[in-house]
């Protein structure tokens, strides 16, 4: 156990298990300090390394992420102090790595429940090796205006009203963090405020005891005075009365043991903490009080007079003129973080992105602000999805089913198909799914697929301008634009879509109207008198057929038709249904595991 002062304003922590709220604290008191480097040099997060942002002061700063206890030490091998926020299932452990660890000189253990067996063990390697523990079930410590654990002392405001910014002369210690913030208040009130501060934790076997710190403090020139506030329960507080007897503390102790009132309960009495029981009379916070007492120490009558009391020896020691005056400094203000700030109302910031689709802040997902739940229990289908996702809005059932159909019709249309060949092409070359995919998808454009929104915008402007079939084709021919929706490189005449078919079919049974599909149809009938394979193709069935579910449905307005058709939404059914076959033509080369794909050279046409 180290005999003197423990931190300083140049002493830097690893802290175990990345917890960004504890972090910052730190960061923050280090900027309130006005100390030059942070106290966290790294975060040791088990399995991940890299870096984590942070704020010192107004600055972003990038703090190293280790994955080991052994390779953050010896990446800062001034680093001695570990903060270990690791669950009580795996503190004991990273504990006593950190305690071989040459270069760790203290560690503070968060967790509560850490089992007792597992604590002996670090206290007798701690105390073998000259190291501190502080904890387990420990907030940690503070050294006032130099070097702060995790969470200790709270939130900004109480450290700036407790003025931990900066050294006083009273040297603290406690069992409970809780109550070791009531007492920063306290001595903050009547004294010139902290020196140092240390909870040791409520366990029944803390790593270092009340008198070890108090020993501690007695060696340390700034800590003019000293409080202790004990609790029931446990016999730690009997090893400040001896070294008191013994005269080994030559400064004012003020202490209070806490728990008196477990007198009042018939039977034994649980607090808080796992040390904190009523146990027999030595243990007793009666008994404790009035042995400090007889052994010197400074004990009020009750815990309501414990700050008169401290108030009265610091009061003394201030006229004997044993207290330095500490110039009072104002702390830089710490920059409010942007997100509570908004929360409180004191700012406003624009938002960088503008989202009217979903929406998954609540306590379920919505989507065009129907919850998952309603989803579920109505039964909806993808098309129901794509209704609300795509056009906001719940489109009739003939509709959704309308967006099912093409889905299922367009998921794929075998291997040989321009999509199709490049995924398996990219499959069969090692690459991953979507790198697969993704390569299909790309083909997907004026001819191949993508010329469901061109077919609907074309078809839409020749038929409400009044074209008559032969007008809108020579027309087109005229500007040398192939008529979208028109031809395909294996059906005819003779040997019709069925997917057309299939989707005129349902529109015939189901839509009010059909007018945008027959004049495509009218179209088709011009074309074919050219060429055979001039037929109306799926891109053109679907985008006429659109045509139609957003004209005949009641569900949009003219300029939203006129939107979605400019915008071009329709294209988006092919990509998403085409998407499903992409991904079955991945599977299906990495199931039979093909090997490489070479064009043969006799299917090239080498010319000059
Ligand atoms: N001619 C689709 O052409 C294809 C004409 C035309 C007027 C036309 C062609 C085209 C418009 C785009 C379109 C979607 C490239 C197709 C799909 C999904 C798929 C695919 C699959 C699946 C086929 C021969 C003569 C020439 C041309 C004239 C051709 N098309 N005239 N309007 N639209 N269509 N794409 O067979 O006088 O000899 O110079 O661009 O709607 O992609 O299954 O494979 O599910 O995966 O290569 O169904 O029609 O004909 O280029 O040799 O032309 O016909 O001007 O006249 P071809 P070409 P001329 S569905």
């Amino acid at each position: 156990m180290a005999t003197g002062q423990i931190f300083s304003r140049t002493t830097q922590a690893l802290f175990y298990n990345y917890k960004q709220l504890p972090i910052q604290r730190m960061l923050d008191f280090d900027f309130l300090c006005g100390r030059e480097t942070p106290s966290v040099a790294g975060i040791i997060n088990p399995g991940s390394e890299g870096f984590q942002k942070l704020f010192f002061g107004q600055e972003e700063i990038a703090i190293p992420v280790h994955s080991s206890i052994e390779a953050a030490s010896s990446a800062h091998p001034t680093a001695d102090v570990f903060i270990n926020f690791a669950s009580f299932r795996s503190a004991a452990a990273s504990s006593m790595a950190a305690l071989k660890q040459p270069t760790i000189r203290v560690v503070a253990i968060i967790a509560e429940g850490v089992p007792e067996s597992d604590t002996k063990q670090l206290i007798a390697y701690a105390r073998a090796n000259n190291k501190v523990v502080l904890g387990p079930a420990t907030v940690g410590g503070i050294q006032a205006g130099a070097f702060k654990i995790g969470d200790t002392a709270g939130t900004l405001d109480n450290i700036i009203n407790c003025k931990l910014y900066r050294p006083g002369s009273v040297g603290f210690v406690s069992k409970s963090g809780g109550m070791s913030n009531e007492l920063y208040n306290t001595i903050a009130r009547v004294t010139n405020g902290i020196y140092e501060g240390i909870a040791i934790g409520g366990d029944v076997f803390p790593g270092s005891t009340l008198s070890d710190h108090v020993l501690r403090f007695n060696n340390i020139p700034q800590v003019k005075m000293i409080v202790v506030l004990g609790e029931l329960g446990g016999r730690d507080e009997y090893s400040l009365v001896e070294a008191l007897k013994e005269g080994k503390i030559h400064k004012p102790v003020v202490a209070w043991v806490s728990g008196t009132c477990a007198r009042l309960f018939k039977s034994e009495v649980q607090f808080g903490h796992a040390g904190a029981k009523s146990g027999g009379e030595l243990e007793s916070a009666q008994a404790k009080n009035q042995a400090l007492k007889e052994a010197g120490a400074v004990v009020p009558t009750s815990y309501e007079a414990f700050e008169t009391a401290i108030k009265e020896t610091f009061d003394k020691l201030a006229e004997e003129g044993k207290i330095t005056p500490v110039p009072d400094i104002k702390p830089p203000a710490i920059p409010e973080d942007l997100s509570i700030a908004i929360k409180s109302g004191k700012v406003r910031a624009p938002t960088h992105i503008i989202s009217t689709i979903s929406d998954d802040r609540g306590d379920e997902p919505c989507y065009a602000g129907v919850p998952m739940s309603t989803i579920i229990e109505r039964g909806f289908n993808v098309g129901d999805v794509i209704s609300l996702l795509w056009f906001k809005r719940s489109l009739p059932r003939y509709c959704t089913q309308f967006i099912e159909i093409c889905v299922m019709l367009c998921a794929d249309h075998g291997p040989c198909v321009s999509g199709a060949h490049n995924t398996i092409v990219t499959a069969r070359a090692g690459k991953d799914l979507v790198s697969s995919l993704v390569s299909g998808l790309l083909t997907i454009g004026p001819r191949f697929g993508g010329a469901i929104d061109d077919a609907a915008r074309y078809f839409k402007d020749a038929y409400d301008r009044g074209l008559s079939p032969y007008e809108f084709v020579e027309g087109m021919k005229r500007k040398g634009i192939r008529v979208p929706g028109i031809g395909h490189r294996i059906k005819s005449r003779d040997n019709r879509d069925k997917r057309v078919q299939l989707l005129q079919q349902y529109a015939h049974n189901n839509f009010p109207s059909v007018k945008y599909m027959e004049y495509a149809v009218q179209v088709e009938n011009y074309t074919l008198s050219k060429a055979n394979n001039l037929v109306l193709n799926v891109d053109g069935a679907i985008g006429s057929l659109f045509l139609d579910l957003l004209s005949g449905s009641g569900m949009f307005t003219k300029p939203e038709i006129d939107e979605i058709v400019d915008i071009g939404y329709l294209n988006g059914l092919f990509v998403l249904a085409r998407s499903i076959g992409l991904i079955g033509h991945t599977f299906d080369q990495k199931r039979l595991k093909q090997p490489l794909y070479r064009h043969p050279w006799e299917d090239v046409l080498y010319t000059k």
